[in-house]
This record gives structure tokens, C-alpha cells and sequence, in this order.
């Protein structure tokens, strides 16, 4: 990289094409990112890795990969023309049915034509001298742009597990995000599945429908709660469709931008019967009510929490024949909701079956791969396929993989080595014209709701420097210290805090990610907004706008 640096300093711009700007990525932000900048008649160019648009949805076609969040709520919300033509089919859509929508969205708005596929970004520099963005490619091209917009996804620099003797297998084996898209076929195969995040979860229930044998090595169990996805007829996507606007109001007033919201209700302020009734409701119900729309207390008061753990846990002994498996899938080390909550379609059901077995990496763990197979400490395992649903070097990770440069030649992965430091999530000080639409620190929750709005931001700033004839935009140090302060402050005393887990920055089989860091703001998405409307209310005066 020191070489790079060097040829990118020394010479000037000698990039083949000048963009206004350069959009990195082409899944659910990028691709709107790139529609709401064309309308302010900027030359983009968007540089996409894979050779298709939809980033998760085109990456993550492993078996079982759908939505956890109701499809008509995760769908764009931008043009009732798409609205009015799109149908969805399934309350919680599969992977192939989102990648066609998304596809479907690059046709209508013809958005293919500014798209590069095939093309990673390696490096991007910013040059005080041309108040210009140099951008190189992995196949050495090299641009140039004014603006910088990372659209490169929270969840995308997948990981593989630093597990000895792993490109010794000489069977198949893969990464679930890394999936093939030629259909893999599991019959009569023995297959091992490592890794029981949300992706093994949805996985391992599709996979033991066919395998000849699977095992699952699991590390964490989860605290994975029913899905209840069903299709949706033609009469009920009408009604939908009817209310839409309710719909995505809804989403605009809820914590997360989901439809769920929690109820006000404390967990002890109501009788042990209907507590249980409530429970009981919301284990039945689809999606993430349980998680979402459960009393106001469960991720923040230690009682509560135990005692919903205590109502899951009752449900896992229910489902899981064998009392002994059914322990070992029922989590010790944190409570409900204080990791990501999967959402599962039968996956306890499977432990029930004659194809399948649990091994606790905990009791026995894995030694190394061998060319044929796991060892553990236990025994040796033979395998034809090995898929490892290992996760996600998540939210900072996906930067992390780009040399970014700001003012002096200041590496953003070393900017925030110790924790990350933004304004609003949008912005870096020292990092001028550099845009990010959900970077760390801002408000997240349902994707494409939470990329709207923070495309609009992006998108609104622009068109106020452009109009003031301002050249270069940046956060302060002051701006980003306090929305810092405030992320921090805002998670105190939510349970999630205190446990590993991608949303606390922790992934093990990363240098450098193994201390706990506050990766996004807690604070609800309409406080996010509220702040960000005021910033931009206020003329940008928070930012160094020259
Ligand atoms: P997750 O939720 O980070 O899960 C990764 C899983 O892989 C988890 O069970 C890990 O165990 C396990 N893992 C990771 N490394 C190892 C090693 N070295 N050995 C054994 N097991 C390992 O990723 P997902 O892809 O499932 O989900 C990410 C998000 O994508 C999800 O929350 C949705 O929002 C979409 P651990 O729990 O760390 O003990």
C-alpha cells in the first residue's frame, strides 16, 4: 500500500474520466444514492464489485437467505410508480425474489448506465490541491471525482474463521456470503455448517432438508424466535398497496423503522397471566415483534430480561426432542434481544431429525480442517461440503478493505482503530467531500428506510454547497467529538452493551476487533432524524463549509 500512496501523491490526477461523483456500491443505497444525485444533474459513476446490482441481495445467495423484515416494508418508498407496479410475494421475501426487485428498480430508473460492475474499489485519496478524490480500482484503473459516497453496506466484509488448515479441504466449501450462483446440491451429501448467527440459522434449516448427514458446529447458541412468513395473494398485496402510506408513516414514527414498536408497558407492571398472554401473542405473530414490539423494558432491565429469556427458553424445551440438545441450543452468556435476534422457519425442528447433530464447539472444540474434513478435539469428521456462515467484519469492516486517505494523507482505519468517530454517521472530519450513507454511528434499523433518509441528507447538503458555490464540505472536529459523546451517552444502559456481537464491534477473527465499541446510535431513528433535520434546518452551520 506505501507503494500505492506514493504513485497516488506524487503524480498529478492522471485518471482516465472525471466524475462529479463516484458512488461506492451498487446494493439498496448506492442505487438510490446514485438516483436522487442524477436528478441534481451530477455526472456519477458507481463502482460495483459484483457483476449485478443489489450488494446483500446479490452476494448473499446462500439456501434459505430472505428478509426478517416485512417485505412491503423494506421495499423503496421513494416512487409510487414502483410502488403501484410491484408485487411482492411473500410477507418475508427470499433472496431471489429481492434481488429481481432490486434489479427491477435499476431497470425502471435506468440506473445500469452509470453503474461499472466488476470493479472493487481499492483505494480512494483525497488531494487538497484539486479538492479532488483519486479513486484505484483493483485492476489498477485509476479516476477521479469531486464527491465521495460510500454506499458499501454495514454487513459486507464477510469473514472466514482463523481456523487452521482451512484451503487444505479438497471437498466444496464455502463462505454464505460468498455463494455460488449455480445451484448447490446437498443430496445424499455430508455437510458441516459452522457458524449459528442468523444466516446459519436460515442455512442449516434449508440444508437439512435434503443433506444426506449435517453437522452444525456451534460456538453461541441463539435466541432465534419463529418468522411466520407466509405468501401474499393478489387481493392482499392490493390491500397493501392501499395502505402504503400508512405504512411507511408507521415506520417513520417506530425506534427502528420497522412496524414493530415496543409497548409502553413495563414488564412488572402488568400480572405474571398476562404477561405470559402477551408473550405467547407475540411468539405467534410474524417478525420482529418479539423483539421489537415486547414491553418497554426487556433489553434494559436485567429482571425483565430474564424472565423473556426464561419464556424462550421454555419454547426451545418444547420444540427440541432430546432434553440434552435442547440445552445446548439454549443461550447461557446473554439474554433475549441482546444480540441479533434470528428469525427462524422450523430451525429447532431440525435438531429433531435423524440427518442432523449438534456439536458444541465449547465442549469439543475444532482443531483444524483437514483435507477430508473437521478434526475436534473429539473426533474426526468427513465431510463433502463445509459452509462456514462465519459472519461479518461488520459496519467498519467494509472500510477497513479500502485505503481511504483524507486531509495529509490520514488513513480512515486508522482514524479508527480505537472506535469510530463520525458527524451523524455521514461525515469524517479530515475527510472532505466524503459522504458515507450508513456509516458507523448512525441511525440504522430497517435498511432501506433508514438509506432513504440518509441518502435525502447527503443528497440535500450537496445541493445546498452546490447552489452557495462551496467546494469542499467537512465536519468539524468539534461536531464530530460531540455526536460521538452522544452515541456513547445513548446506549448507556441498554443490556446489548455488554455482549459480543457484530453490533458491539466484535468479530474474532479480525485484528484489532476484539474490544467491545459502540458501532451505531441507540438513540431511535426519529431522534437520529430530528438531529439531522436540525443540522441541515440550520444551513449546515455545524459543518467547515469553504
Ligand atoms: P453472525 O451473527 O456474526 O454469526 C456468525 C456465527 O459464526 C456465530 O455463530 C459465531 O459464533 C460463528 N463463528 C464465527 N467465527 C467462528 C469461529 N472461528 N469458530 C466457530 N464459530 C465461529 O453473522 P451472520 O452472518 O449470521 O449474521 C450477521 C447479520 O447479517 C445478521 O445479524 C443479520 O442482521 C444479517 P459466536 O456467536 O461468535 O460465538
Amino acid at each position: 500500500m506505501v507503494a500505492l500512496q506514493a504513485v497516488m501523491h506524487k503524480a498529478p490526477s492522471t485518471a482516465s474520466t472525471d466524475f462529479d461523483a463516484v458512488v461506492i456500491g451498487a446494493g439498496v443505497s448506492g442505487l438510490y444514492q446514485l438516483y436522487r444525485l442524477r436528478e441534481l444533474g451530477l455526472k456519477v459513476r458507481v463502482f460495483e464489485a459484483g457483476t449485478g446490482v443489489g450488494g446483500t441481495w446479490y452476494w448473499n445467495r446462500y439456501p434459505g437467505a430472505r428478509f426478517d423484515s416485512e417485505s412491503w416494508t423494506y421495499g423503496y418508498s421513494f416512487s409510487q410508480e414502483l410502488l403501484d407496479e410491484w408485487d411482492w410475494a411473500e410477507h418475508f421475501a427470499g433472496q431471489p425474489e429481492t434481488e429481481r426487485y432490486l434489479n427491477y428498480v435499476a431497470d425502471k430508473f435506468d440506473l445500469r448506465r452509470d453503474i461499472q460492475f466488476n470493479s472493487r474499489v481499492t483505494a480512494a485519496h483525497y488531494r487538497e490541491d484539486t479538492r479532488r478524490w483519486d479513486i484505484l480500482l483493483d485492476d489498477g484503473r485509476r479516476y477521479a471525482t469531486r464527491l465521495l459516497v460510500t454506499a458499501v453496506g454495514i454487513l459486507s466484509a464477510a469473514t472466514l474463521p482463523t481456523i487452521r488448515g482451512l484451503e487444505m479441504f479438497r471437498g466444496q466449501s464455502c463462505h454464505t456470503h460468498y455463494w455460488p450462483q449455480e445451484p448447490v446440491r446437498f443430496d445424499g451429501k455430508r455437510v458441516a455448517v459452522i457458524g449459528t448467527g442468523a444466516t446459519g440459522v436460515q442455512t442449516i434449516t434449508e440444508v437439512a432438508k435434503t443433506a444426506g448427514h449435517l453437522s452444525v458446529f456451534q460456538r453461541t447458541p441463539q435466541w432465534c424466535a419463529p418468522l411466520h412468513n407466509s405468501k401474499i395473494g393478489q387481493e392482499e398485496m392490493g390491500r397493501i398497496r392501499a395502505n402504503y402510506a400508512q405504512i411507511f408513516a408507521r415506520c417513520q414514527e417506530t425506534y427502528g423503522c420497522f412496524i414493530h414498536t415496543a409497548d409502553p408497558r413495563g414488564t412488572f407492571e402488568v400480572t405474571a397471566e398476562e404477561r405470559e398472554a402477551f408473550w405467547e401473542k407475540l411468539y405467534s405473530e410474524p417478525g420482529f415483534g418479539i423483539w421489537m414490539g415486547n414491553f418497554r423494558d426487556v433489553l434494559m432491565d436485567r429482571e425483565a430480561n430474564k424472565l423473556i429469556s426464561d419464556f424462550v427458553a421454555r419454547k426451545i424445551r418444547r420444540r427440541v426432542k432430546d432434553l440434552t440438545v435442547a440445552e445446548k441450543l439454549i443461550p447461557k452468556n446473554h439474554g433475549f434481544g441482546t444480540r441479533r435476534v434470528p428469525l427462524e422457519s422450523g430451525y429447532f425442528e431440525v435438531y429433531n431429525q435423524p440427518n442432523v447433530e449438534l456439536i458444541d464447539i465449547n465442549e469439543t472444540p475444532i482443531e483444524r480442517i483437514t483435507p477430508t474434513g473437521i478434526k475436534t478435539t473429539a473426533a474426526e469428521y468427513q465431510f463433502d461440503i463445509i459452509i462456514y456462515a462465519t459472519g461479518f467484519d461488520a459496519i467498519t469492516g467494509a472500510f477497513d478493505r479500502i485505503d481511504i486517505r483524507g486531509v495529509d494523507g490520514v488513513s480512515l482505519k486508522e482514524k479508527w482503530q480505537d472506535r469510530p468517530q463520525t458527524f451523524l454517521g455521514m461525515l469524517v472530519d479530515g475527510f472532505p467531500n466524503m459522504f458515507m450513507v450508513l456509516g458507523p454511528h448512525a441511525g440504522l434499523g430497517n435498511i432501506p428506510r433508514a438509506v432513504e433518509y440518509n441518502a435525502d441528507w447527503v443528497t440535500g447538503l450537496i445541493r445546498f454547497a452546490r447552489e452557495r458555490g462551496f467546494t469542499r464540505i467537512e465536519a468539524t472536529a468539534a461536531g464530530a467529538t460531540a455526536w460521538t459523546d452522544h452515541v456513547i451517552a445513548a446506549s448507556e444502559g441498554l443490556l446489548f452493551t455488554e455482549i459480543d456481537s457484530w453490533m458491539t464491534g466484535i468479530n474474532r477473527n479480525v485484528e484489532g476487533k476484539h474490544v467491545r465499541r459502540i458501532m451505531r446510535y441507540s438513540g431511535g431513528h426519529p431522534a437520529f432524524r430530528q438531529r439531522c433535520d436540525a443540522v441541515a434546518a440550520e444551513g449546515y452551520r455545524e459543518l467547515a463549509l469553504t
